[in-house]
């Protein structure tokens, strides 16, 4: 009996012990999990990439750096812009460190700039977010180190006095704290930033512009844009994703006035970590809003193969000062959630009347008398005047102010080889509107532009004032030729 009892006694200190030390190694490890191991230097990206997943589990030391560059670059096609950037171009790089890191950030400050530049990364615990110990001179480099202490998506933005001119001029991006566990497995995951740009030109005036003050205290952008320019993000730069990718979307926006309501037309955001935090906050919403020095991840599928456009829902800014980029969705079609247009049949209006005929006495529009400049001969000033005021009523919704069209989406008008080479065809594109493919000046469309509900003597005026500028081969259209084209 004795000896049985202390065989078992003998078995049950093993097992305490073994269990001691399996704690111990748990314990250990736990600790290790939490504690900064080796160091490595970030991989840094620009737009629309995003650096790869961490999938570290345990914090390090990262070291970044990045460098504060003065250059000239493109803001739109044929207008440049004397950008202060992060990494020589804006937005400035992407970061991603995991939570916990311990962030080494070098900031240079490129010998060729003329004046100091700094950081405020919104990531950061501390005063000015590492501005002040990051005031950095032409030539120099300054370091500081901080804890990546909350996961969620930031924005960083230079932070040197006139602070509101170096955010204005291009200096900014975004900084993700991945959270421990990681994001849930995507299959895309893109960088896009909103800002704007305030120019001393109109929006499209060429050449090389200035910074204006007076549009920026007037919170009047002349420029909205992704990514740093006008079609950062269109046709050949397009987002590219497969029918059924998980995208994940990283989307900033600094301003430095506006807040952004960010929407892709065409999707639904099935998951929304509102204002770039940890956590999904929202299911299926169509438009987020991002505040001015915010962000937000927003998480989707494309289902059906196609062109979507992602734009500031504030829409003029999309088809007027650039807030407009492209996903491009490739795939098999799937009928079953969209069928395309499966019909197009004559509708000839509930009253049986159409606008497009001749306007009878007791109809409330009144007609235009014939004592208009078009028709009396009063000059052709009188007439293109009268062209101009139709012409930014109606036809720069699409065609733009400058008459430049939206690459892949809006033709030009200004200098447009398809205008000048057959009047009668101008005239009656305008009279019936027109949808199909057309090539203008070596460019295709597939479009369609909608009839233009105008009498004959607008349709010629604004015709005429179209000929007589941006360019094209100053023809005159009279409203007997519009009248003409319209009883053919
Ligand atoms: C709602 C948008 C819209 C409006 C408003 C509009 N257009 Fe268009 N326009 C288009 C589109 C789209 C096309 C190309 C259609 C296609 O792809 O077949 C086009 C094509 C044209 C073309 C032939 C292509 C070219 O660039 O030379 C002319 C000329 C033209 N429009 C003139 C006008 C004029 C003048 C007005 C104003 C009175 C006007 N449009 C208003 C959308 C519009
Ligand atoms: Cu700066």
């Amino acid at each position: 009996m004795k000896r049985l009892f202390s065989l078992q006694s003998f078995s049950i200190i093993i097992i305490l012990s073994i269990s001691v030390m399996i704690i111990g190694v748990i314990i250990q490890g736990c600790e290790n999990n939490d504690k900064i191991q080796g160091y490595e230097f970030a991989k840094l990206t620009y737009a629309p990439e995003v650096p790869d997943p961490i999938l570290r589990s345990h914090p390090t030391k990262v070291i970044v750096n990045l460098e504060a560059e003065q250059v000239i670059g493109r803001l739109a096609d044929g207008v440049q812009y004397p950008f202060w950037t992060f990494g020589g171009r804006v937005p400035g790089k992407f970061i991603r460190v995991r939570e916990g890191d311990l962030v080494e950030f070098h900031l240079h400050n490129s010998p060729t700039s003329t004046m100091p530049h700094s950081i405020d990364l919104h990531a950061v615990l501390g005063p000015g977010g590492g501005a002040v110990a990051s005031q950095t001179l032409p030539g120099h480099t300054s370091v500081f180190t901080f804890r990546a202490m909350h996961a969620g998506l930031y924005v960083y933005h230079c932070a040197t006095q006139p602070v509101p001119m170096h955010i204005a001029n291009g200096m900014y991006g975004l900084i993700l704290v991945q959270p421990k566990d990681g994001l849930p497995p995507a299959d895309k995951e893109f960088y896009v930033l909103q800002s704007e740009f305030y120019t001393t030109g109109n929006y499209g005036d060429p050449g090389l512009q200035q910074f204006s003050m007076d549009k920026a205290l007037a919170e009047n952008p002349t420029y909205v844009v992704f990514n740093g320019s006008v079609g950062a993000l269109t046709n050949s730069n397009a987002l590219q994703a497969n029918v059924g990718d998980r995208i994940r979307l990283f989307v900033g926006n600094i301003g430095p006035n506006k807040v952004s309501s960010f929407h892709i037309i065409g999707q639904i955001f099935d998951k929304v970590y509102d204002y770039g935090g940890a956590n999904v906050t929202q299911r299926n919403v169509q438009t987020v809003l991002i505040p001015a020095g915010g962000a937000v991840i927003v998480e989707f599928t494309a289902k059906v193969p196609g062109t979507y456009l992602l734009v500031d829902h504030s829409i003029f800014r999309a088809f007027n000062k650039g807030a407009l980029g492209m996903l491009k969705v490739s795939g098999e079609k799937n009928t079953d959630i969209f069928s395309g247009k499966q019909a197009d049949e004559l509708f000839t209006g509930s009253q049986q009347e159409t606008h497009s005929g001749p306007i009878d006495e007791n109809n409330s529009i009144t007609p235009l008398d014939n004592n208009t400049p078009a028709s009396n001969g009063n000059g052709i000033q009188a007439i293109i005047d009268k062209g101009h005021e139709v012409f930014s009523r109606t036809c720069i919704a699409c065609h733009q102010v400058n008459a430049q069209g939206l690459p892949a989406i809006f033709p030009p008008l200004a200098g447009s080889d398809f205008l000048n080479a057959d009047k009668d065809r101008a005239i009656e594109i305008v009279l019936h509107g027109k949808k199909g493919p057309v090539t203008v000046n070596g460019k295709s469309f597939n479009n369609v532009m909608p009839p233009q509900n105008l009498s004959d003597d607008e349709i010629a005026a604004v015709l005429t004032y179209v000929y007589y500028s941006f360019g094209n081969s100053k023809k005159i259209v009279k409203p007997e030729e519009v009248t003409k084209v319209r009883n053919k």
